[in-house]
């Protein structure tokens, strides 16, 4: 099942507003503005894309550190985003979170949160609560190759199995884990072949086809409305810049980042599908040009934002009595 034009349009969109996002919080970050690190998505963005065209927003999302594309994709408000990369009252964790803990409840974007294969158990609570409480609604998961090591990973797919939960479980393998190529991490490298262990289902997808992603996740959700239960997709992907930024990508030659990029790219993948399919060049340097401008709004607003008041410091925040 193809997307229509209209739909790869949106599509193409979603990415370039991601990567632009990304390339602005790279040189705000040089400039001292966002503070912290920054993982980038860039490269990987028809995973998010995708996976967003086929979710409702009242279906719900859970990301890590690398989620920037998958909450823009999914409608975060880019405002909100990035004045929280800047630590800003309006920010959508008012300031408090950075980058790594971006939220909108509004539009099923569960706050992110940076650790190693975090999102793996709540995807399952939320999943299972949707389940409970009889919401036609589902709940997809992001998280890498390296987490698919994790204990909590196999745990949660082991209860989202046998409690049937509407659950998509959607695993990156962008190849490395920080800096450790694949083939060191583990001996099979399809990880789509380890959801056999708990009898779900599970498919291998070229993650940098956004046409390819949206036909696999539509099919988990289907899957998952009919109460058929949890699916595990493998995105299939590669991040083209470092894991981190002033990541010095010693790991890994420049040949095989420089093939990706020119062979591989996914916004120019689904450029060439839509000029293939009659659409101008104007057109996509059009869509691309809109992006931008949501982009420097987003940033403008972003900087004439306050910060948070001191006062405000454990308002929002758990346990701060623990450091009493
Ligand atoms: C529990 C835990 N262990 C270690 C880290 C440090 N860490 C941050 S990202 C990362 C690599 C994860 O790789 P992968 O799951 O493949 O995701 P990718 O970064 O490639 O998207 C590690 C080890 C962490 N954040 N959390
Ligand atoms: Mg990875």
């Amino acid at each position: 099942m193809g997307l229509t034009t209209e739909q790869l349009k949106d599509a193409y969109g979603r990415m370039c507003l991601a990567r632009a996002f990304e390339r602005k919080c790279e040189e705000l970050f040089m400039q001292g503005q966002v503070r912290g690190s920054l993982h980038m998505s860039i490269g990987q963005e028809a995973s998010a894309a995708g996976t967003a065209l086929a979710l409702r927003d009242s279906d719900l999302l859970i990301t890590n550190y690398r989620g920037h594309g998958h909450a823009l994709a999914k409608g975060i408000s880019p405002r909100a985003a990035m004045a929280e990369m800047l630590g800003r009252v309006t920010g959508c964790c008012k300031g408090k979170g950075g980058s790594m803990h971006w939220t909108d409840m509004s539009k099923g974007i569960l706050p992110a949160n940076a650790i190693v294969a975090g999102g793996l158990p709540t995807v399952v609570g939320a999943a299972l609560a949707g389940k409970l409480d009889g919401l036609d609604r589902v709940a997809v998961v992001f998280f890498g190759d390296g987490a698919a090591n994790q204990g909590a990973t196999h745990e949660a797919m082991n209860l989202a199995a046998i409690w049937k939960v509407p659950a998509i479980f959607i695993c990156e393998n962008n190849l490395y884990s920080e800096m450790t190529p694949i083939g060191k991490t583990t001996t099979n490298k399809d990880l789509a072949e380890r959801a056999a262990a708990y009898r779900m289902p599970a498919t291998i997808v070229d993650a940098n086809d956004v046409e390819a992603m949206h036909a696999a996740v539509s099919e988990a959700v289907t899957r998952a409305r009919r109460g058929e239960g949890p699916t595990f997709i493998e995105a299939k992907t590669y991040r083209l810049v470092g894991h981190m930024i002033g990541d010095s990508q010693i790991y890994r030659s420049k040949d095989e980042v420089e093939e990706w990029r020119a062979q591989r790219d996914p916004i120019r993948l689904a450029g060439d599908k839509l000029i293939a399919r009659g659409v101008t060049r104007a057109e996509l340097d059009a869509i691309s040009a809109g992006a931008d401008a949501t982009v420097a709004d987003a940033a403008a607003f972003a900087s004439a934002s306050a910060f948070p008041d001191v006062s405000e410091i454990f308002v929002d925040v758990f346990e701060h009595n623990a450091l009493n």
